[in-house]
């Protein structure tokens, strides 16, 4: 959200700043906003700038060292091979809401999908060298966490949502008191076909929006208990996480999950996009960003659990909402895995986030895509692929699921 960000940016899961844009689009009292929340961000970014370490390597270096191989540690894998299930199960009843996720090894990753049918115009170069991960069996949500889950924890806690928080004057010195205002980021549909060069044109700040107003002050989610949550930073979600006795999944855990046993496929109910024609996640239809046209039975977000499962009988892991992972976001991180001279088992992520086209806003891994996605503009609804979001910024668009250890 740093307002020198790059404008050009392909981050496809989450709005950052780039001031001019957000101000010749969104007009005088969304520019009052977006000054305080790119004010904001400098503030939060600092706080993190020592998590989130320099940049050692440009994912171009990446891309240029897979093409060359040049032989700084082996490659272990290219290509998908078997996933192998462990084959322990837990003891004693599943946890309420949750199933269980044998984990394995498995590969991950992604192949190039530019030349796939609805494969999209993203060579989804951070998603390579597919390589040989192990991770534990733990359980899994089977559905993204909800308005009511959230609302029982909000009840239970009292929390307040980063986007619920108003900016301290103290924060920002000299900034004038009328522009210390709580808010977050709202898509709006364009009034007509723009380029797809700029995700700004179609992301604004809405003062008021929150959780509790997903897409500005005079919305509600009163009748959408089953909806997912959305409008939730990271730490949000893992103050969630910890209160209902669980974490966020790591961005294996999540793929490994997503995959249900099955091997490099492109998305987590098959390889066919629309088998017998039929939709099979809330995803984006029509002409983007004007007018979703809701073919799949949903103009936008949409409740939980309403497309079929996975084979783990997870829900909407491909649509719908992002899910927040644990991982920091390093678009060569999959280079540095697939390096080293053993399986890794259970990673974390790097030690630090580095987005090269955002490389001074501290991102962790979005996953699963959500109703805005589409083969127009983003495909991240297939599985292997990989989203990323500052860690402050929710949208309407971004919610999360938990895991848990067995018991
Ligand atoms: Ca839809």
């Amino acid at each position: 959200m740093n307002p020198k960000a790059n404008r050009r940016s392909s981050q496809p899961s989450q709005p950052s700043s780039g001031a001019s844009n957000w101000l010749w689009n969104v007009g005088f009292v969304a520019c009052v906003a977006v000054v305080v929340w790119a004010l904001m961000t400098i503030s939060r970014n600092q706080k993190e700038a020592t998590k989130a370490g320099a940049p050692s390597t440009t994912l171009e270096t990446v891309d240029s060292a897979k093409k060359t191989n040049s032989g700084k540690g082996p490659v272990r894998s290219e290509k998908f091979e078997p996933t192998i299930e462990n084959t322990n199960k837990p003891t004693g009843e599943a946890p309420k809401g949750m199933v269980w996720i044998p984990g394995g090894e498995f590969s991950m990753g992604c192949e190039d999908p530019t030349d796939k049918p609805n494969g999209g115009k993203d060579p989804m170069v951070d998603t390579r060298p597919i390589h040989r991960v192990y991770v534990d069996g733990f359980w899994m949500d089977t559905t993204e966490v909800t308005n009511a889950q959230y609302s029982a924890f909000v009840e239970a806690t009292k929390y307040i949502t980063v986007a619920e928080r108003t900016p301290k004057a103290e924060d920002f010195p000299g900034a004038p008191i009328e522009n210390l205002v709580a808010g977050s980021t709202v898509f709006e549909p364009t009034p007509g076909p723009v380029p797809l060069d700029s995700h700004f044109r179609w992301w604004t700040y809405a003062r008021g929006a929150s959780w509790k107003h997903p897409t500005g002050p005079e919305s509600n989610i009163e009748g959408k208990d089953d909806y997912p949550v959305v409008q939730i930073a990271y730490e949000d979600a893992q103050a969630y996480a910890t209160w209902a006795g669980k974490r966020l999944p790591t961005e294996a855990e999540w793929e490994f999950a997503a995959r249900g046993g099955r091997v490099g496929e492109l998305y987590s109910w098959g390889d066919e996009f629309r088998p017998n024609d039929k939709w099979m996640a809330n995803i984006w239809q029509g002409q983007f960003p004007v007018k979703d046209i809701g073919s799949d039975g949903f103009s936008g977000i949409a409740p939980v659990a309403k497309f079929a499962p996975n084979q783990y009988g997870l829900y909407d892991m491909g649509g719908n909402v992002w899910e927040w992972c644990s991982d920091w976001y390093r678009a060569d991180y999959y280079r540095q895995q697939a390096s080293l001279n053993e399986t890794p088992r259970n990673p974390s992520g790097p030690s630090s986030s580095f987005d090269p086209a955002e490389p001074d806003q501290p991102k962790r891994v979005h996953r699963g895509g959500s109703f805005l996605c589409t083969e127009q503009y983003c495909t991240r609804y297939m599985i292997g692929t990989r989203g990323k979001g500052e860690i402050s910024t929710g949208s309407n668009h971004v919610g999360f699921r938990c895991v848990s250890e067995t018991k």
